[in-house]
């Protein structure tokens, strides 16, 4: 290393629960680790059972809450023993220059384990993006999915009045596991190559007041959207709402101004075309932070809640087999 050289960015996923395990492992997988035009990525596994551990992930990356085996779609279940922990999960796997907080929003453990470690990153003041799957398939997941959403507004408004960074992505049957896990692969590995510490002209502390925008925007802390963008135009801003801080990542050769005028811009320089030929992406590519989203995805999820209560409303009961002139024994044996 030159005296000019900057040690290279370090990024740390903590992968929460049954499908932050899946989608981390994947990533972990095909962890661009040896690239130095990306940061170092290191994926580290929580959850409340091993139902979704690999084989070949290494103990030492492992953070298991002992004494349980899931929550079962539960989200008080294991919250005290949860909450215990998260400081001692925050030691065994100290934050880096970023820390991506990754779990589906509507199982029961991962949903709990990811928004505490968060408010407890952000409570410390480590830059920290979160990434959330999120499901409106069952009654069970939604509900899950909503107070899950709901536990980041509370953080990031009130609680450690920081924001809370959030890519949100919804299983659907137009979006299915595997493409929302490519999703996830692809938002990592563009975010590594962010904090890499390789790009000209971003420094640290640019990277961490994108990220607290409150800083040097009149927006206040509050849940908000991270999306990536390629081609800032109208049709791809329509749908995440007004522009609170932009990262943007472009050639030496390659202008990045918008054709709107966001409160704050970040830009820094990738050298060579090797890196965004990896992300298959061309420059200048936007790491935007919007207001938008989260109304329209409540109001989703709520709109499925009302229609699932007015059908169990209506539901009829089903009348039992039994008669009035059956006899049970004291086993319920009717004979
Ligand atoms: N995209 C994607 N979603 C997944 C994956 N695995 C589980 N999910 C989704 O995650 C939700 C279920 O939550 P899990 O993360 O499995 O639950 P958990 O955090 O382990 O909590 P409990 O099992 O209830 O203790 C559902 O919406 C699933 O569709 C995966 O590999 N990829
Ligand atoms: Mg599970």
């Amino acid at each position: 290393m030159t005296t000019h050289e900057r040690e290279r960015g370090r990024v740390r996923l903590y992968a929460c629960g049954g499908a932050g395990v899946n989608v981390g492992h994947k990533v972990d997988r095909v962890a661009q680790s040896n690239d130095e035009a990306f940061a170092q990525l290191d994926v580290v596994y929580i959850d409340t059972s091993k139902s979704n551990l690999h084989s070949d992930i290494k103990a030492e990356s492992v953070y298991l809450i002992d004494g349980l085996d899931g929550s079962g779609q539960v989200r008080r279940e294991n919250h005290g023993a949860i909450s215990e922990r998260v400081r001692d999960i925050l030691q065994t796997f100290k934050p880096v220059d970023l820390n991506i907080v990754l779990s589906s929003a509507g199982g029961g453990s991962g949903s709990v384990i990811a928004p505490s470690i968060v408010s407890e990153l952000l409570a410390k003041d480590y830059p920290t993006i979160v990434i959330c799957v999120g499901d409106d398939s069952t009654k069970k997941y939604s509900e899950n999915t909503l107070n899950t959403l709901k536990s980041y507004d509370q953080i990031a408004s009130t609680v450690r009045q920081q924001p809370v960074i959030m890519s949100y992505l919804q299983n659907s049957a137009d979006m299915t596991r595997p493409v929302v896990d490519q999703r996830v692969q692809h938002l990592v590995a563009a975010l590594c190559l962010l904090f890499s510490r390789r790009n000209r002209e971003l420094d640290s502390k640019d990277l961490y007041n994108w990220l607290h925008y409150q800083k040097v925007t009149s927006y206040k802390p509050a849940l908000t959207a991270l999306t990536l963008i390629e081609d800032l135009n109208a049709t791809s801003l329509s749908k995440i709402g007004n522009l609170i801080s932009i990262a943007t990542l472009t050639m030496p050769d390659v202008d990045p101004s918008l054709s709107l005028r966001p409160e704050v811009q970040y830009v820094g320089y990738i050298e060579g075309d090797t890196a965004s030929d990896k992300l298959n992406m061309l420059a200048p590519f936007h790491y935007v932070t919007s207001d938008g989203v989260f109304a329209e995805v409540a109001a989703g999820l709520n709109t499925v809640l009302r229609e699932l209560e007015e059908q169990t409303a209506a539901r009829l009961n089903k009348a039992g087999i039994s008669t009035s002139a059956d006899q049970a024994t004291d086993t319920g044996l009717v004979l």
